[in-house]
């Protein structure tokens, strides 16, 4: 009997030991996520505070970025769509708070260990803020300060959790668990409230939004000239001749949109100049403003794609700029950078020639959007973004291509980014099916800085057919085109060419987008029903 009862009994304890073990070990991890993703958000409050620039998940999050092979990184952007970056977001605090949950059980194992896990996310953010955002001694206090948040936070938690099991058996059981519950449960919510709040700090960048709707910008002392009648063909599918801002694409590296304050703002020409020049948004908005309409397109951009937009840009020539430094001789590149270190190689020329290369501060009569580069960027007739479009613009520097390169060069880029002649076919959508008759073809077509010259269509590789080219708003931008083709019931290949005014043609060879930009026809099925 008593035999019996004593194997009872131990046999009982030894399941209670058990299941005290594993419900540890699962307080344990949950301690070591909250206390993961409470580092995160020391780290994001306090880049909040300090500068964006500073935050530590964008820091990684642009360095894993910048890791990925182009390929991939292309692929994971059509996969996403535009949510790419929250899915990409997401990705890395699911692995945070794993990572954390491991580092719970590590911590109740054996004290420190999990902190030493801590310490490892902290120099991973530190050498990530620091490579990247080309900030020193002030980038150095928030990794750290979020490592060690997140190391006494779990400190604290596992020696909770450990102090509760200890008393476990000869006090009410219950009051120690929930005691450590009722702990792990705050933690968690002044995490999770705290995380809110950085968030909605990143994502509105409240005072920032402010500042850019309060922010006047000056008449431009040279306007845009008018858009000629007829610009815009009135065919229904077409895209607006000019890109609503909320419509413009966006590409850039930049995983949370740097916020700047325009009232610190600055602008510094250096390198191969005579003299150095430091500007802010006063003295900018105070020069003399032209305002452009251009076409600006992504390298990117496949044949038929719409990483293309137009807008009315309000800005200061840079050969204006330029010339007040004085560049020296062999200077042929001026290496523009972001506030988050991002730059861009262009030829020191195109920089200087009459062509409206500008400092924008204003897009189709507004500041900036904050995700177009808000409170200044480049825009430069004729180059793609990645050579000469400088967002949330910091620094010009004069150099030679010889000695310096632009961010996407080493990665499988052109040096060189000249955008190249090409044409779509919006109307009708690839696919779609249409009623026999005349058919009514219309789209865009972009050479710029040269200007088109003609846009003609052909079906099923027949006679190249002329369609009626509107007038552009200047060489700088896209034209609008259309076409009446009568066709009778069946499935038709049509194809678009443009020709620029020098005459030449664009490229038929169909190439990817890399290095310089894709070439060939862009080519749409159409169905015609009786
Ligand atoms: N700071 C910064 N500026 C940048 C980029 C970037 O990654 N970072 N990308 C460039 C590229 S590749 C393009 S195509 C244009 C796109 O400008 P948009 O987003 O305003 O359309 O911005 C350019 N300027
Ligand atoms: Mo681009």
């Amino acid at each position: 009997m008593d035999e019996t009862a004593d194997d009872g009994a131990s046999s009982g304890t030894r399941h209670r030991t058990l299941r005290a073990a594993q419900g540890g070990r699962f307080r344990a991890a949950a301690s070591g996520t909250v206390s993961a993703v409470a580092a995160v958000v020391v780290g994001e409050l306090l880049a909040g505070l300090l500068s964006p620039s500073l935050s530590p998940l964008a820091a990684v999050g642009g360095a894993l970025i910048d890791a990925l092979p182009p390929g991939v990184k292309e692929w994971a952007v059509s996969l996403f769509g535009t949510a790419d970056k929250t899915v990409f977001v997401t990705g890395m605090l699911i692995v945070i708070a794993a990572v954390g949950g491991l580092a719970g059980i590590l911590e109740q194992r054996r004290r420190f260990a999990g902190a030493a896990v801590m310490a490892v996310f902290g120099l991973v953010g530190l050498v990530a803020v620091i490579t990247r955002a080309q900030v020193t001694f002030g980038a150095v206090p928030v990794p750290l300060a979020a490592a060690l948040a997140g190391a006494l936070l779990l400190r604290f938690l596992i020696r909770r959790l450990q102090e509760d099991a200890s008393t476990d058996a000869p006090v009410p059981t219950g009051t120690g668990r929930r005691t450590f519950l009722q702990v792990l449960a705050a933690s968690a919510a002044v995490t999770a409230v705290a995380g809110i709040l950085a968030g909605v700090w990143r994502g509105a960048a409240a005072g920032i939004s402010t500042a850019r709707e309060k922010l006047k910008l000056p008449a431009a002392d040279s306007a845009a000239p008018a858009i000629p009648a007829g610009a815009e063909v009135s065919l229904d599918g077409m895209q607006p001749l000019v890109t609503p801002n909320n419509d413009f694409y966006r590409i850039d590296t930049a995983l949370i949109v740097p916020v700047i304050d325009p009232d610190t703002w600055t602008l510094r020409v250096t390198g191969m100049v005579d003299q150095e020049i430091e500007l802010n948004l006063a003295d900018l908005l105070a020069k003399p403003l032209i305002e452009r309409h251009v076409t600006i397109a992504c390298v990117s951009n496949e044949v038929g794609g719409d990483l293309i937009g137009n807008a009315r840009w309000l800005g200061w020539p840079v050969r204006e700029l330029l010339s007040m430094a004085r560049p020296q001789a062999g200077a042929d590149m001026v290496l523009s950078r972001s506030s988050d270190g991002w730059t861009a190689g262009t030829p020191l020329e195109v920089l200087t020639d009459t062509r409206d290369a500008i400092l924008a501060v204003g897009m189709n009569g507004e500041p900036l959007p904050l995700e177009h580069g808000f409170p200044v960027r480049m825009i430069v007739p004729g180059l793609y973004g990645y050579v000469s479009a400088t967002k949330w613009l910091t620094e010009l520097r004069l150099t030679k291509f010889a000695n310096d390169e632009g961010y996407w060069t080493p990665r499988g880029w052109s040096e060189r980014g000249p955008i190249k002649t090409a044409s779509r076919i919006d109307v009708p959508r690839q696919g779609k099916r249409v009623s026999a008759g005349t058919v009514q073809f219309g789209g865009v077509a972009w050479a710029q800085h040269t200007g088109i010259g003609k846009v003609e269509l052909r079906v099923n590789r027949g006679t190249w057919q002329q369609a009626d080219l509107a007038p552009g708003i200047s060489r700088d931008t896209w034209y609008q085109w259309q076409l009446g083709i009568t066709l009778s019931p069946g499935q038709y290949e049509v194809q678009v060419r443009a020709t620029d005014l020098n005459g030449e043609p664009q490229a038929e060879e169909p190439r990817p987008v890399a290095p310089d930009g894709a070439t060939g026809f862009h080519t749409i099925r159409v169905d015609v029903s009786p």
